[in-house]
């Protein structure tokens, strides 16, 4: 019989910055994400009285959340991941005492997540923080914001210890290479020097909080969170192989460090043969070396592939991540390739490497769809996607692969991260508003909803190999 494990947390995922709008309500400072109205690859605007971003209101779950969880709740989520936005708390990141409206919030929407059964997965830092830190302290490039976040990351474990168990340091930490701003709050055109000093601090803050997680939490579980970023060689010439494990190092080492607690020797010879020098103290290494994360979890959407081919990569210049196309494979509308069976290879690859638990916190498919007269969608294409990976996270598991849990990303429509768009959906819930900001935010269960209520009820069960 086709079954999950028994306590397999079954349900969704969404970020502060892209649901909760409310961008300056109850005493929220400027954030990262509200200075890039056009997405994280967008660039930055000054923000005015006059300039508004999509963002400022989203799908309003600042003030809508009791609704949507019990929408989560009829489709029988066990888990939501959530974040928490640093600037709610800290509005500038670096006051002596957190701002009480912030805090009162999560108070609420963790309680409401309670009282449905449905048990909160917080990360703590998702693709913001407060702007304040960046044009004042230079973002992550200063080691006072290892500080400045251990002291956020204390008061909310203080605050919600009761509450909330589970918990993630930084959302897909590795794509701060891609996304400097977004990632560490370095300029773009920062040179790799500063970006992985940067990327360094952020890994000791991470290692920081996961020792003070177990001593304030004695039962919670923390872990960290990667964007896989899975690539195939292009062709099975040996430079090409080689090439994809250099690439897929680059990603992989940031669990390297959070989950062995050292950095790999291939990056020590990376960083020597590029010249970079970085500031790691004894009481870094020690740190690092303690404190290691109790599971991984890993955002997972798609495939690419590495090639040392010079016109190939030169081609491929401009997709997010510069990642290289799989000929073999169908691409979404955003041209995301979709490769199901490459969950299953991932799920097996962090599992041989790591051997601890593993959480799929994001994977799901960004399309446009139709709201029909009659207030349905029939958006058999993300089943057919959803049901495809689920099936490869079964298979997975048969391999013998300890997975503790799924959460789909966008379980209700939200704004794109990295275009900023409300059109590129991923809910099983509609959320009535467009790319203008038109729309009455009014919530329509599409068909995927019910399907999804099925898989879950039977945990597993109603999967296919193959849609
Ligand atoms: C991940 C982010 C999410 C989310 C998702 C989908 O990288 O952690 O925040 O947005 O990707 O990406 P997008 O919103 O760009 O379609």
């Amino acid at each position: 019989m086709k079954r999950f494990p028994d306590n397999f947390y079954w349900g969704g995922a969404i970020a502060a910055n892209q649901v909760e709008g409310a961008w300056n309500q109850d005493g929220k400072g400027l954030s990262t994400s509200d200075v890039q109205p056009k997405g994280i690859f967008g660039g930055v605007i000054a923000r005015k009285e006059n300039v508004s971003s999509i963002k400022d209101v989203a799908i309003d779950f600042y003030h809508r959340y009791p609704e949507d969880i019990k929408l989560f709740a009829e489709m029988g989520f066990t888990c939501l991941r959530v974040s928490i936005a640093w600037a709610r708390i800290f509005p500038d990141g670096d006051e002596q005492t957190p701002n009480e409206a912030g805090l009162a919030h999560y108070d609420r929407l963790f309680d409401e997540l309670l009282s449905h059964g449905i048990t909160p997965m917080v990360t703590l830092s998702h693709y913001e923080m407060p702007w304040n830190l960046v044009t004042r302290y230079h973002g992550w490039g200063n080691r006072l914001l290892i500080d400045l976040f251990v002291k956020y990351a204390e008061t909310v474990f203080e605050r919600y210890k009761d509450k909330v168990k589970l918990w993630l340091t930084f959302n897909e930490i590795n794509m701060s290479l891609h996304a400097p701003l977004t990632g560490v709050g370095l300029p773009e055109g920062s040179s790799q020097s500063e970006i992985y000093q940067a990327i360094h601090h952020q890994l000791v803050a991470s290692a920081v909080v996961v020792g003070k997680c177990h001593e304030i939490i004695s039962d919670a579980k923390i872990g960290n969170m990667l964007l896989g970023g899975l690539l195939y060689p292009l062709t099975c010439s040996p430079d090409d192989v080689l090439k994809a494990m250099e690439e897929n190092r680059g990603w992989l080492f940031f669990g390297d460090v959070q989950s062995r607690g050292c950095y790999p020797g291939y990056m020590l010879r990376f960083f020597r043969e590029n010249m970079i020098e970085l500031d790691i103290t004894e009481q870094d290494r020690e740190h690092l070396k303690t404190n290691t994360v109790d599971f991984i979890s890993f955002s997972y959407y798609n495939s690419g592939c590495a090639s040392t081919d010079d016109e190939i990569i030169e081609k491929s210049r401009g997709n997010i991540l510069s990642m290289i196309s799989n000929p073999l494979l169908p691409c979404s509308e955003w041209g995301w390739t979709i490769d199901a069976t490459g969950m299953r290879i991932l799920l097996n690859i962090l599992w041989d490497r790591y051997q601890k638990p593993l959480f799929i916190v994001e994977n799901g498919l960004g399309a446009k769809d139709t709201l029909k007269d009659d207030f349905t969608v029939d958006d058999d294409y993300r089943i057919a996607y959803l049901n495809n990976h689920l099936y490869q996270v079964y298979e997975a598991i048969e391999d013998g692969v300890d997975v503790m849990g799924y959460t789909s990303w966008g379980p209700i429509d939200l704004v794109s991260n990295s275009t900023a768009e409300l059109g590129k959906r991923y809910g099983f819930i509609y959320v009535n508003r467009d790319d203008k900001g038109h729309g009455d935010l009014a919530r329509y269960r599409k068909a995927s909803f019910y399907w999804y209520r099925d898989v879950i009820r039977s945990n597993g069960e109603t999967l296919v190999p193959k849609m």
